[in-house]
C-alpha cells in the first residue's frame, strides 16, 4: 500500500465528521517518500543577553575560531564550573514570549510576506505554525524515542497554531533532582562553545571569562513542510567567518560535545540516539554543519569533528535498525495535520494539550485554564489589530 493512505489511517476518528482522537506514531506508517521540505529562510535574528533582555539584532552572534588544523585541542571542559558560571533559571517558563516579541518587532517584513486576503479568521502573519525549533526537534525524533514523553500546547489564534512545549511530571522532576554530576555535565556544553567562538569574525576565544547561559543569539526561518507554513526560532551557536557562503543559515555551525566512542556498542548507540537528534535539530533550519568535540571521563575533549547534516542519513544507512528522515518528517507531517482537524476552535485563551509517551498514541485534551494559556494578552492586542 501506498505510504499515504497508511498514514491517513493512522488517525482514528469516531466518525468522519468528528475530529481524530489519536494520531498513531509506529515508524511503519511513516515509512514512505521524503516529503516537501522547502529550503528554510531565515526572516530574522534576535538576541538576548545575559539579563534575558530581547534585542532585535545579531549582538550576541559569536564567530567560530578553531584551534589551527593539526593542533589536538585540549580544552578542560570543567574549567571554570565553580566560579565562572553563570546558569539561567530554568524553571522560569519563557514559552514563546521572545519569539512572540520578534514577531512584534518586525511586523513590516511578515505583513509584505503575506497575501492580501485577510479575513476576520487569518491575520497578516500569514503562518499556520509558530514555534521553537526545539518543539519541532521533539515531533521529528518521536517514532524513535524510547526515553522521554512530551507535552505541546496548541492555541489556534487567527489562523494561526502556535506551539508551546509544557514540562511533563518526569521532565520536572528530573530538572529538580538534577546531581552535581548531571549539572557539571550541562556546563560543558557551553564551556566547549567558549572554547570555540569569538566575540568578532576573525577574533580569539575568550577562554577565562565567564559562561552565562542566559545570552543566546535565534534565527528566526521561515518553511514548509508539505502544505504546513511554519514560522519557528532556534538558537545558533555560532557563524563561521571563512564558509564559502556568507548567507545564513549556510554559515551556521551548531556545537555539541559527546563521550569519545571506544566500542562498536558505544558507536551504535550514538548513531541510534544522539545523531537523531543532532540530525533533526541542524536540519530543521537548514543549519550545515555540526561540529562535535568528543570528551574523555576527566571532561578534556582532545579531538573534534564536523558532521556535515546532510550526510548524516548515508553515514548511518548501513546501521541495522537505524532511522530514516522521511520517517521523521513525514510523521511531523501528520503530526501538523492532526493539530489542524483537531484545534478547530480561534480562540487566544484556548489550550488543546497534546501529549506523548513513548509505547503510545498522540492524544489531547482540551483546557482553558490561566495556567495553561499562553498567548499573552498584548500579542492579542496586536494581531487583533
Ligand atoms: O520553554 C521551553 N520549554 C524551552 C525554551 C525549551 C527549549 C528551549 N527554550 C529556549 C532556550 O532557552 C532558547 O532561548 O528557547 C531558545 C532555544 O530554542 P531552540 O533552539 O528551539 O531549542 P533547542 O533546539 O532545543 O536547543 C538549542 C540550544 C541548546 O543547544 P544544544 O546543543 O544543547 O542542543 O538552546 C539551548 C542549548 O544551548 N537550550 C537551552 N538553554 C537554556 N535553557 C535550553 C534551556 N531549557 N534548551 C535549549
Ligand atoms: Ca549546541
Amino acid at each position: 500500500r501506498r505510504g499515504d493512505t497508511r498514514q491517513e489511517e493512522a488517525v482514528k476518528r469516531h466518525h468522519t465528521a468528528s475530529p481524530p482522537t489519536t494520531l498513531h506514531v509506529q515508524e511503519s506508517l511513516y515509512d514512505a517518500a521524503f516529503p516537501f521540505y522547502k529550503q528554510p529562510l531565515e526572516v530574522g535574528r534576535f538576541s538576548l543577553d545575559a539579563t534575558r533582555n530581547f534585542f532585535n539584532d545579531s549582538r550576541q552572534l559569536r564567530y567560530y575560531s578553531p584551534p589551527p588544523p593539526g593542533d589536538s585541542p585540549q580544552f578542560d571542559l570543567r574549567d571554570g564550573y565553580r566560579d565562572r558560571y553563570v546558569k539561567r533559571d530554568d524553571s522560569i517558563k519563557e514559552r514563546l514570549d521572545h519569539l512572540l516579541q520578534w514577531i512584534q518587532q518586525n511586523q513590516s517584513v511578515l505583513r509584505a510576506g503575506a497575501a492580501s486576503s485577510e479575513t476576520t479568521t487569518s491575520s497578516w502573519l500569514n503562518k499556520d505554525f509558530v514555534t521553537w525549533r526545539g518543539h519541532l526537534t521533539k515531533v521529528l525524533t518521536t517514532p524513535y524515542e524510547k526515553q522521554e514523553g512530551w507535552l505541546l500546547a496548541v492555541t489556534h489564534f487567527r489562523g494561526t497554531y502556535y506551539i508551546s512545549e509544557v514540562e511533563t511530571e518526569a521532565a520536572r522532576r528530573q530538572r529538580e533532582e538534577r546531581t552535581a554530576a548531571q549539572e557539571e555535565l550541562m556546563y560543558m556544553g557551553y564551556k566547549f562553545e567558549q572554547y570555540l567562538c569569538a566575540a568578532t569574525p576573525g577574533g580569539i576565544p575568550d577562554t577565562g571569562g565567564v559562561v552565562n547561559t542566559n545570552e543566546a543569539f535565534c534565527t528566526v526561518v521561515q518553511t514548509k513542510l508539505n502544505g504546513h507554513s511554519l514560522l519557528f526560532a532556534g538558537e545558533v551557536d555560532c557563524a563561521d567567518p571563512k564558509y564559502p557562503s556568507q548567507k545564513a543559515p549556510d554559515c551556521y555551525v551548531e556545537l555539541k560535545t559527546s563521550k569519545e566512542i571506544h566500542s562498536a556498542n558505544q558507536q551504535r548507540s550514538f548513531n541510534r540516539y544522539k545523531l537523531i537528534k543532532w540530525w533533526a535539530q541542524s536540519f530543521l533550519p537548514g543549519v550545515p554543519r555540526i561540529v562535535a568535540g568528543f570528551r574523555n571521563e576527566e571532561g578534556i575533549v582532545a579531538s573534534l569533528k564536523t558532521f556535515e547534516t546532510m550526510k548524516i542519513s548515508h553515514m548511518i544507512r548501513g546501521d541495522w535498525n537505524s532511522w530514516k528522515p522521511a520517517v521523521c518528517m513525514n510523521f511531523c507531517n501528520a503530526f501538523l495535520s492532526f493539530v489542524k482537524k483537531v484545534a478547530i476552535q480561534d480562540d487566544p485563551q484556548l489550550v488543546y494539550l497534546f501529549s506523548w509517551e513513548p509505547g503510545s498514541d498522540v492524544s489531547y485534551s482540551v483546557h482553558k485554564e490561566p495556567t495553561l494559556t499562553f498567548v499573552p494578552a498584548w500579542y492579542v492586542q496586536l494581531i487583533t489589530q
